[in-house]
């Protein structure tokens, strides 16, 4: 019954044939997804496993830790400091990116991640997931911190998990973004969606709404015409979806289209964005694009950006492709004064929205 299914593992070892580096980023991938099983294993015992609920902990963000968000980060690290593919890694959970012992293999890579994305859903059975990137490490001596900093266009893999009602890992090396549906009875993922396709027209959108006197004039304007549905510009209406899970919503948007924002806003003014761009916003960004979609800050590309420390924050518009130029659109005529609707007595500090 199970002949013909396309495993993860027989699935990179074609995707990723050749070279010394290829064959070692198939191994990660597989490694990634051994400990995407183990937090899929945890998270599905629920209250039964005892694993929810928050500790007194905070991470270097300022966030309560949940359980969940410890024990992913552990099985992470655990993957990585065990597989001897990883010179260095780093989290959103902790402070500063790890050197892995290099006794501990050859560590061609360096791993980032979010353990366990959108926490604060757990308790309530909304679901989560991990987010992944990995970058080549320095050959030769041990990572610093300053390896970490490169652009999302040099990953050499990114993707997510999600936990819901099934458990999905989608991944891309580059070469189209593909999506894998856990097989619980064996353990085993199995190839479900492949070449996965941004659809370039939409009628969602995703956004925290609650935030909206916070938000700069071209993305209120873009709300306002896709909540004016059929009686403004855009002709027809719209729908608004948020889980507050990044990856679920992104997930969603990668199956059936739409436009994800986490947006720049003045609500905590010493934050340029909500999302990280290490963490989220490149390794989606790179999903996304493969897919056919864009990742863009409303004013630059996310995976051309510049990282200027390991926990930076960035504003993210992520979706489809349409959509997401018709804000980066809106962002310009707004930068160049075009916009009268929207007309900033502030245009002479545009210039301060750098990224
Ligand atoms: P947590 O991991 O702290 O729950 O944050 C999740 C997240 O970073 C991202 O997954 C959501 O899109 C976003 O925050 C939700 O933010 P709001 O709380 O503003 O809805």
């Amino acid at each position: 019954m199970h002949q013909g299914r396309t495993t993860l593992s027989k699935f990179l070892i074609q995707q990723l044939k050749g070279s010394p580096e290829q064959n070692d980023l198939a191994a990660l991938l597989v490694d990634i997804a051994a400990a995407v099983k183990a937090i899929s294993a945890m998270t599905a015992k629920g209250e039964l496993g005892g694993v929810l609920g928050s500790l007194d902990s905070t991470n270097v963000q300022g966030e309560t830790q949940k359980k969940l968000d410890v024990m992913s980060n552990t099985a992470f690290i655990n993957t990585f400091s065990m597989g001897g593919l990883v010179a260095g890694l780093a989290s959103e959970e902790n402070d500063d990116p790890v050197e892995i012992d290099p006794q501990d293999g050859t560590g061609r890579f360096l791993a980032i991640f979010d353990p366990l994305d959108g926490s604060s859903n757990i308790d309530v059975n909304v679901s989560v997931g991990s987010i992944f990137s990995v970058l080549r490490a320095p050959q030769g001596r041990s990572p610093t911190t300053e390896d970490f900093l490169r652009p999302g266009r040099q990953q050499l893999a990114a993707g997510y998990a999600i936990y819901g009602p099934s458990t999905m890992f989608v991944l891309t090396v580059g070469k189209g973004t593909h999506g894998f549906t856990l097989d619980r009875e064996v353990g085993n993922f199995i190839l479900t969606h492949p070449h996965m396709e941004v659809p370039a027209e939409t009628s969602e959108f995703a956004i925290n709404a609650s935030n909206e006197r916070f938000w700069e004039p071209p993305v209120q304007r873009y709300v306002t015409e896709c909540k004016n549905g059929k009686t403004d510009v855009r002709g027809r209406d719209f729908n608004m979806r948020w889980i507050a899970s990044m990856v679920a919503d992104i997930h969603r948007i990668l199956m059936r289209g739409g436009v994800f924002m986490y947006p720049r806003d003045t609500k905590d003014k010493s934050k340029p964005g909500r999302l990280r761009l290490m963490y989220e916003a490149n390794p989606m960004s790179f999903v996304i694009e493969q897919a056919g979609g864009i990742g863009s800050t409303g004013r630059h590309r996310i995976m051309d950006l510049q990282p200027s420390e390991i926990h930076q924050r960035v504003p993210v518009i992520i979706g489809s492709r349409n959509e997401v130029e018709r804000i980066e659109r809106y962002h310009l005529e707004y930068d160049r004064g075009e916009d009268e609707q929207y007309k900033s007595p502030l245009f002479q500090e545009r210039s301060l929205f750098a990224s």
